[in-house]
């Protein structure tokens, strides 16, 4: 399978997560056409974004990188979309627990961290530059702060989020947090999850995981490339 997009962008490592977990190979590269807005890439995703994923014999047999995967491949986009396909796909080590109070349990956790505090975080992008408004990023620090505090009331972090088993909620809350880590101190917030017992206790055990600390440290690696290409 190949993925379009970088695992430094929070919603690809959420495929990464899931796809190494069941061990479904494949492999990241840049969108084809050289852009998210080329003719070929708008061509397998009309929403231009990454990650876009596309699966079958006809994505592994191409020519080139540069050329566009053929009519037999299947392409999925949306993040969600794509780890959905993926749990669907291979059934072994099933991402969502059966149980549907587990589930909803688990989603919920995912939700909140990839959906709220991914959002709150993500306002800063329009601040980058030498002289960001101060008194719209503390605004947004606080809203920040706010979702933060409630993805603590909500994570098991016993170690992993929704409890004793790696699964769904990571798979949402770990790029989110991670990126949170690498993209806060940016604008001056060292320790975001600074203070919050739980968060702090997930986040250590994760960078210590196998599968979790090794998408971290991915993430981390593309954060600096993109840091330093943005001179910050
Ligand atoms: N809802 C999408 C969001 C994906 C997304 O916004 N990806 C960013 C990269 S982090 C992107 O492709 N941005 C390019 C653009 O929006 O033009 C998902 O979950 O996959």
């Amino acid at each position: 399978m190949i993925v379009y997009g970088s695992i430094f962008s929070p919603y690809c490592a959420r495929v990464a997560l899931a796809a190494r977990y069941k061990g479904i190979k494949h492999s990241f590269e840049a969108p084809v056409g050289g852009s998210y807005k080329s003719p070929a890439f708008l061509k397998m995703n009309p929403l231009g974004k990454v990650p876009t994923l596309v699966d079958g014999p006809a994505a592994e047999g191409r020519k080139s990188k540069k050329s566009r995967p053929s009519k037999g491949a299947t392409v999925v986009f949306e993040s969600a979309v794509i780890v959905e396909y993926l749990d669907a796909k291979s059934k072994k080590k099933g991402l969502t627990p059966k149980n549907a109070k587990d589930a909803a349990k688990a989603r919920m956790i995912g939700a909140v961290v990839g959906d709220y505090v991914h959002n709150a975080v993500g306002k800063l992008f329009a601040h980058l530059g030498p002289n960001p408004d101060r008194a719209a990023v503390d605004a947004i620090f606080a809203d920040i702060a706010k979702q933060l505090d409630i993805a603590e009331q909500v994570i098991v972090a016993k170690p992993f989020a929704a409890g004793a088993k790696f699964g769904i909620a990571d798979v949402f809350a770990l790029p989110s947090l991670t990126f949170a880590s690498f993209f806060l101190p940016v604008f001056g917030l060292d320790e975001p999850l600074k203070g919050r017992k739980k968060l702090t206790a997930y986040m250590a055990k994760a960078r210590k995981h196998k599968l979790m600390g090794g998408v971290i440290a991915d993430m981390e690696a593309g954060f600096k490339v993109w840091r330093q290409s943005r001179g910050l």
